[in-house]
């Protein structure tokens, strides 16, 4: 999935970054920010969706992005806070604007894990990451959204983060849980995001990185597309790319 950030690029650009991303074998549109400055959200959305045929997903910072245009809304709670703003307060104010506009709500358990330096979203949260070498209060958190009748749980890095959610994470709980993954946050090379596959995510969101260079877009398809299955146990991951190393020495202990 392809987030595109209505903060970050003119209208014109982000069409042009959707369409790329679109035949260059992307699955989706994430839109969104943690703190929306510009008042391009709503005619963003609207000229995505005119020019892709892949779906549209709103990824809300908070109850005002919330757009008619969209084809669905990540129904988010923050559940690794305990801000109540963000657990509930945000979705009892987006949740008749979504019925209204008839977008499909997809419940999410949200979850932060610290990532080096403190990300956007961890600042504008006002919220605590869960420490990324303490992966069985992740799990925790990933039940409670299972149980609570989470659709997904998303495992955030924060955008343009130092280091991604850790594999090890990542496979935890992917050994923990049954409903799928979602993992975001500083992943910049493809090989980082085939880790992330192999160890369990069932959906990886770039941002940064593509638009930075969307030229390797096709790249990242390539390795999030991979045929192979993640083995529930898998403790070595053979990487089909040149570095099989993690390219982040953080990441080397597991
Ligand atoms: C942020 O997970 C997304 O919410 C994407 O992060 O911009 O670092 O790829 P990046």
């Amino acid at each position: 999935m392809v987030l595109l950030d209505p903060d970050r690029m003119s209208i014109p650009e982000i069409v042009g970054l959707a369409r790329k991303s679109e035949e260059g074998g992307a699955d989706g549109f994430l839109v969104g920010s943690s703190l929306l400055l510009s008042s391009r959200f709503d005619e963003s959305i609207k000229q995505i969706r005119k020019n892709v045929k892949l779906s549209v997903i709103i990824f809300p910072g908070n109850a005002n992005q919330v757009s008619k245009y969209a084809d669905a809304i990540l129904f988010l709670s923050l559940i690794s806070g305990r801000n109540p703003h963000l657990l509930i307060g945000e979705q009892v104010k987006a949740a008749p604007m979504i019925k209204e506009f008839g977008l499909e709500p997809i419940p999410t358990g949200y979850l932060i894990i610290e990532s080096g330096k403190a990300t956007s979203v961890q600042f504008m949260s006002d919220t605590q990451p869960i420490p990324k070498d303490k992966p069985d209060i992740a799990k925790a958190h990933a039940l409670a959204a299972e149980y609570l009748g989470m659709k997904f749980v998303f495992l955030e890095a924060g955008s343009g983060a130092d280091n991604p959610v850790p594999d090890l994470v990542v496979r935890e709980i992917r050994d923990f849980i049954s409903i799928p993954i979602i993992v975001g946050g500083g992943i910049k090379e493809p090989e980082v995001a085939y880790r992330k596959v192999k160890c369990g995510a069932s959906f990886v969101v770039i941002g940064n990185a593509l638009e930075k260079d969307d030229s390797i877009i096709r790249q990242f398809a390539d390795a999030i597309h991979t045929k192979e299955k993640p083995k529930a146990a898998e403790k070595t991951i053979k990487s089909p790319y040149p570095v099989n190393a993690p390219s982040n020495p953080e990441e080397s202990n597991h």
